[in-house]
């Protein structure tokens, strides 16, 4: 097992943290590939909850190395107080990674997010506000700036003043807004620079060296499948590749290293943000999903949207990422309903669909074709084994596999690191 992908399955939030946490024992590197500050992570371990946001799960397990790769987004300031939140708790913080060519997001990120989404009203995306859709156009645009940047004054001020003349005649003229002042700019990103110059190396060499010396590289995905900029339900998508390919593209390990690809999915679904839903609940069941899982979100506390578990979406994920096996996370949460929908299939205007449709207006008018299982009613949280699990439950997990297209080889049955089945 020298590198495996652990992504989310759905529209983020299906408890990737956990699932990454649990692997930490018997892994060497976690490594995060896209994305930056939007994701939100909870782990708990030994009734201690962490929220994490930038940094890899795999910063809680002692005998890892996490590591940023140069595909994430790094806000300074935002890594900064988390590696010393995290100090304070007595966490080690030391062995954290950085690739050089990460890029930054800066204060002038975050404003372009925050007005654009403003400027947008009933269109906008519902963007965490975090700067991630502005710093990685920047990178895509070739005006962006990165880690490396932050250790020589002249070429940053240079990437500044540049990266600055277009935007702020934008925010001045469409946005009435304030420029950014370049030098400022230069100041605070600079009074970061010594703090973080510690962690840079060359990621992408560190982590083929390890693969080829047999350690076990583990990349973590943040957000979801649907939310991949290229195949998610765009434009309420993130700008990134939280898909399979995106673990190569952001850490700079190529495919044939990596084995296996692990699919976290919800035994329900959730979604923050805007755009298509075609299971979501807007009454009692929905919102009792939300109260019971917990579903809000870990970086911007908004109520996530909760729906019942959708097949189709499950099998698109096994398609684009090349899953081989799931975990099923928060099967707990399903304890209590009389009997529980699972929609198989869509009806768009009257043809029953198997496969997420690619066309952007099937998908908006898609109706769930539901199928009803049994429910439960007793209490999971103390099961370990596939057996210990009531005979409903074990229907539903079993014709959830067999919806999906691939095994369920992990099944959560509580937040806890030990609330968790293996299964064979
Ligand atoms: P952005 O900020 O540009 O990435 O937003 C674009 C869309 O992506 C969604 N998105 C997320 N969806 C679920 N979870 C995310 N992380 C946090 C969490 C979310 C939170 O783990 O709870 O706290 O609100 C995440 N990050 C981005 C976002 O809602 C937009 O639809
Ligand atoms: P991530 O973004 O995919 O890492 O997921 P989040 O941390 O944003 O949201 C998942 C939430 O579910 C967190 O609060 C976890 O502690 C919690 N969680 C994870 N697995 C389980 C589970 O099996 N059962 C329950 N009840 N909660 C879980
Ligand atoms: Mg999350």
């Amino acid at each position: 097992m020298p590198a495996l992908v652990l992504l989310g399955a759905q529209w983020g939030d299906e408890g990737k943290g956990k699932a990454t946490d649990l692997l930490g024992g018997s892994v060497d590197y976690v490594v995060r590939y896209q994305g930056g500050n939007n994701a939100g992570h909870t782990v708990v371990v030994d009734d201690q909850k962490y929220a994490l946001h930038l940094l890899p799960s795999g910063i809680l397990s002692p005998g890892c190395v996490p590591v940023i790769g140069n595909g994430v987004v790094v806000d300074p300031k935002v890594l900064l107080a988390e590696l010393s939140g995290l100090e304070e708790r007595g966490i080690d913080t030391s062995r954290l990674l950085i690739s050089g060519n990460a890029h930054l997001i800066t204060p002038y990120h975050q404003t372009i997010d925050k007005v654009t989404e403003r400027f947008l009203g009933t269109r906008r995306i519902g963007t965490t506000g975090r700067g991630i859709g502005p710093a990685y156009a920047d990178k895509i645009n070739r005006q962006g700036i990165r880690v490396q940047d932050l250790f020589d004054e002249s070429i940053l001020r240079q990437k500044v003043e540049a990266a600055l003349d277009h935007k702020n005649q934008l925010l001045a003229k469409i946005y009435n807004r304030r420029a950014f002042v370049a030098d400022q700019v230069v100041t605070e990103l600079l009074s970061y620079a010594e703090r973080i110059e510690g962690y840079v190396r060359d990621t992408a060499l560190i982590l083929n060296q390890a693969v080829d010396e047999g350690k076990v590289v583990l990349f973590e995905g943040g957000q979801g499948t649907l939310l991949d900029v290229d195949h998610g339900t765009y434009p309420f998508v993130t700008s990134s590749n939280p898909t399979a390919g995106g673990a190569c593209t952001g850490s700079g390990v190529g495919p044939t290293k990596i084995s296996r690809v692990i699919g976290i999915l919800k035994a329900y679904t959730t979604r923050v943000g805007a755009g298509p839903f075609p299971t979501e609940l807007l009454d009692a069941d929905g919102e009792a999903l939300r109260r019971i899982g917990g579903e809000f979100g870990v970086t911007t506390g908004r109520d996530r949207r909760c729906g019942w578990f959708d097949a189709v979406i499950a099998r698109y994920a096994t398609r684009v990422n090349g899953l081989t096996d799931f975990f099923l996370t928060k099967l707990d949460v399903l304890t209590g309903w009389d009997r529980i929908p699972v929609c198989v299939a869509y009806d768009i205007e009257g043809r029953r669909v198997d496969e997420l449709p690619y066309s952007q207006s099937d998908f908006h008018h898609a109706k769930p074709v539901y199928e009803y299982l049994p429910g439960w009613s007793e209490d999971i949280g103390k099961a370990r084994s596939f057996e210990d699990l009531p005979k409903n439950a074990r229907v539903y997990v079993r014709a959830l596999e067999d919806l999906s297209g691939a095994p369920i080889s992990a099944i959560g049955v509580g937040p806890g690191r030990d609330e968790t089945i293996q299964i064979n």
